[in-house]
């Protein structure tokens, strides 16, 4: 695994709000993180479907990806993966927190044929808000002009707001919210099976439709910078410890939130 990211790297990330590392996985990690990823999505589908989007498969969201969440707590397999500090380290380097939380992993496997994903911002759909968030996108099959790679706007997360942003089927509807970014290029990022796009919980993002008879699959993890407070949203939280957090106290579950890595 190339976990060290660069001081380029570094800077693309926070100037951009994004960055591709290339080759993240070598080719026997590569089979290791499918084979575990397919498992556990099999798991999580058997069970909880509060943690998974494959309801009526006639909706548009379920045709986007079937949507897996918290396979960790499913899989061992998939725990030991996640729980590697490797990538708490990076994701800290990357964001410049110092200590990293599992928010939630999840699988993100886009079908044959399956819907794009609307422009959207990650944060404001968690529990806390925090301009440091970042998500870990590994590319399970090669990312593809054709297939349904992620796309940026570079930039958006040092201007985005908290407010919510729902996601739909409607590409612009992101727009009507921050008119001023369509004058944005968009960036697509392709990549290679094994590579990593890591993104900023606040930088716009989306991903085109699968035009290809192959799914397109991805395993991917968001953390939380450790400290972040609780801001009334539910999202993944269980039941139990939602009800007993108040507005600004400090998300320090262990069992709920993993501390993958803090800095000595
Ligand atoms: O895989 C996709 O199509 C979207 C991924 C995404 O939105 C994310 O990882 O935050
Ligand atoms: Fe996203």
């Amino acid at each position: 695994m190339k976990h060290e990211a660069t001081p380029d790297q570094i800077a693309k990330y926070r100037q951009d709000g994004f960055v591709i590392l290339d080759g993240f996985l070598d080719a026997l990690e590569l089979e290791h993180w499918r084979t575990t990823t397919e498992e556990a999505v099999r798991v999580r589908l058997e069970e909880t479907p509060y943690l998974h989007n494959q309801g009526n498969p006639d909706d548009y969201y379920s045709q986007v990806f079937t949507q897996a969440l918290k396979l960790r707590e499913v899989h061992e397999g998939m725990r030991q993966i996640m729980d590697d500090p490797r990538l708490g380290k990076l994701a800290a380097d990357l964001s410049g927190a110092d200590g990293i939380r599992i928010w939630h992993d999840q699988a993100l496997f886009k079908p044959p044929f399956g819907n794009a994903t609307a422009w959207h911002l990650d944060n404001p759909f968690w529990s806390f808000s925090s301009r440091d968030a970042i998500s870990m996108w590994v590319a399970l099959d090669d990312a593809t002009l054709e297939n349904g790679c992620l796309y940026y706007l570079p930039g958006t997360h040092l201007k985005a707001r908290f407010e919510p942003t729902p996601i739909g089927a409607n590409q612009r509807d992101l727009f009507k919210q921050y008119p001023e970014w369509t004058e944005i290029p968009s960036v697509a990022t392709p990549c290679k099976a094994g590579s990593a796009v890591f993104h900023n919980g606040l930088v716009a993002h989306g991903a085109g439709a699968n035009m290809t008879n192959r799914p397109r699959r991805a395993m991917t993890c968001a953390y939380m910078p450790d400290g972040a407070t609780f801001n009334g949203v539910r999202n993944v939280l269980p039941e139990a410890y939602y009800d007993s957090l108040a507005v600004g106290d400090i998300l320090s579950d262990d069992q709920v939130l993993p501390l993958v890595y803090r800095a000595t």
